[in-house]
């Protein structure tokens, strides 16, 4: 056997001596990945955790036999609110497998197509709103925009409850708390800046999203719909079938919250980096025009189906290597079910915090030279099958990976192909991208021009700014 090593650690905290931060780790993490390897032990803010970053070791990690999610200390800071929720579920908690059983119908490919018709009511009041942005000749706020179109769609499929936060200036109160609450839970683990915890704020917050959820479920139980055609007709009308059980109600509560938060927080900004990356590759750009054009037509008024979402391939693409560069839950943990060797040479023990940085292990040398570089033909079939599969994993790893998956995407490309038949893109502000991380990480103060598309944008041949085809590059 290989003598065993201990792990890389970083030499140095980076200039000022202090841990970074915020976005700031995310960065700080991805370069260390580069200088240290695959694997590196990282002490900061009282904690210890092992830093994955390599597809060998990620495909080693990936065996659940071994290794399982662990509950590090953000998760379990959000554990605050979403206690026993899907998300936050310990492994060996029962109602992890009972609300998971009990939930991924509502995920199924099946699913997918009731949520077609409310995604598509949602997606259109965002058009109705970016196209009084273009009457007024203003530019529009994408990260605020995509958030609102996000919380509006998972609670209308989700919940059968209409937030209509596109049709308000003001964020809904519920986002406005909930960002509060991811800021407090980060601060609980980075440590408070002033010294002090805005803990009487906290505790407001949570009150008011724990009540608009009671008034969620009371609306539907006042109703008196017994289907279970959403994820609340679920959570209250069926039972377990292993157990029999059904879910109580505060875990009903939870995990209406915990889809609420994570149905919407991730996806836009999964949207947002997919708009920031189309503004600045216009041949990308024009290709993915090419492509809605040739289904939609030249109109105004498209009529997306449920299966035209599948015959959008590129617009798939761009999402997929956006969330390469940028996949928005940007690290989960794993934990050895017992003391153990990886990569043939480092011990691990029981509860070790094995944290996957999944924007460094998207970007491991299996992915060629340029990682850097934006480019969707890294998605093309061909190329998916001629990579390890375990070299990307936006959505997680194994039983505890996304549920919402699916929804996701299907949204997501859903609303991408809608908003580039329908606009040009103007960089009016030469926009450089600027990160922000509560729990998940988006682009921050992203403003984008928009002019619309005509029958003249497209006729013509999409061509890219050197003048190649599109379709050709
Ligand atoms: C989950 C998830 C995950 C894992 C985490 C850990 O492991 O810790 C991840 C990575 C994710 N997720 C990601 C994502 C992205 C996107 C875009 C999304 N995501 C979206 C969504 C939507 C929805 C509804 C969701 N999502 C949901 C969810 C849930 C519930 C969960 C949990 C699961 C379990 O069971 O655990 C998740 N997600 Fe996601």
């Amino acid at each position: 056997a290989q003598a065993l090593e201990p792990l890389p650690e970083p030499s140095a905290l980076p200039a000022g001596g202090d841990a970074p931060t915020g976005a700031d780790v995310l960065l700080y993490l991805i370069q260390q990945a580069k200088q240290l390897g695959p694997l590196f032990r990282m002490r900061a803010f009282g904690q210890e955790n092992v830093i994955v970053s390599g597809a060998d070791v990620m495909a080693e990690l990936s065996d659940e036999s071994r290794f399982g999610k662990k509950i590090e200390a953000s998760l379990e800071a959000v554990r605050l609110i979403l206690k026993d929720g899907l998300f936050t579920a310990y492994n060996d908690e029962p109602n992890w497998r009972k609300a998971h059983d009990i939930l991924m119908p509502a995920f199924s490919l099946g699913a997918m197509r009731d949520y077609h018709g409310p995604m598509l009511r949602v997606a259109r009041d965002l058009l109705a709103k970016w196209d009084r942005a273009v009457r007024e000749k203003t530019p529009v706020d994408v990260v605020g925009d995509m958030t609102r179109l996000t919380f509006d769609t998972i609670g209308l499929c989700g919940f059968g409850y209409d937030f209509e936060s596109l049709r308000h200036e003001e964020p809904h109160p519920f986002v406005t708390a909930m960002s509060r609450v991811l800021l407090y839970v980060e601060l609980m683990v980075e440590g408070p800046e002033g010294g002090e915890l805005p803990t009487e704020q906290f505790h407001q917050d949570c009150a008011l999203m724990l009540d608009l959820v009671e008034e969620v479920v009371q609306q539907r139980r006042a109703s008196g719909d017994p289907s279970t055609d959403d994820l609340l007709g679920r959570m209250l009308h069926t039972r377990h079938e292993a157990t029999g059980a059904p879910l109580d109600d505060d875990n009903i509560r939870r995990q209406v919250l915990t889809f609420l938060i994570a149905g919407h927080e991730t996806t836009s900004g999964a949207l947002s980096f997919a708009l920031y990356y189309l503004l600045k590759h216009p041949a990308v750009l024009a290709r993915a025009q090419t492509e809605v054009d040739a289904l939609w037509g030249d109109t105004d008024e498209p009529e997306p189906t449920y299966n035209d979402i599948g015959k959008l391939g590129y617009i798939r693409q761009v999402l997929s290597e956006s969330l390469r560069l940028f996949p928005t839950a940007g690290a989960f943990s794993l934990t050895p079910h017992e003391d153990t060797v990886i990569a043939g040479k480092y011990a691990v023990r029981k509860g070790d915090t094995l944290t996957v940085i999944t924007s460094a292990l998207h970007r491991d040398p299996v992915w060629g030279d340029n990682v850097e570089l934006f480019d969707p033909e890294r998605f093309s079939p061909e190329r998916v099958e001629a990579r390890p599969v375990h070299a990307y994993k936006p959505f997680g790893n194994g039983e505890r990976a996304c549920i919402g998956r699916q929804f996701a995407l299907h949204e997501a490309t859903l609303v991408l192909g809608l908003l580039v038949h329908r606009y040009r893109l103007i960089d009016d502000t030469d926009y450089h991208l600027k990160l922000k991380r509560t729990l998940t990480v988006k682009p921050t103060d992203f403003q984008l021009g928009l002019l619309p598309r005509g029958s003249a944008d497209r006729r013509r041949p999409a061509t890219t700014a050197t003048g190649t085809t599109a379709a050709s590059a």
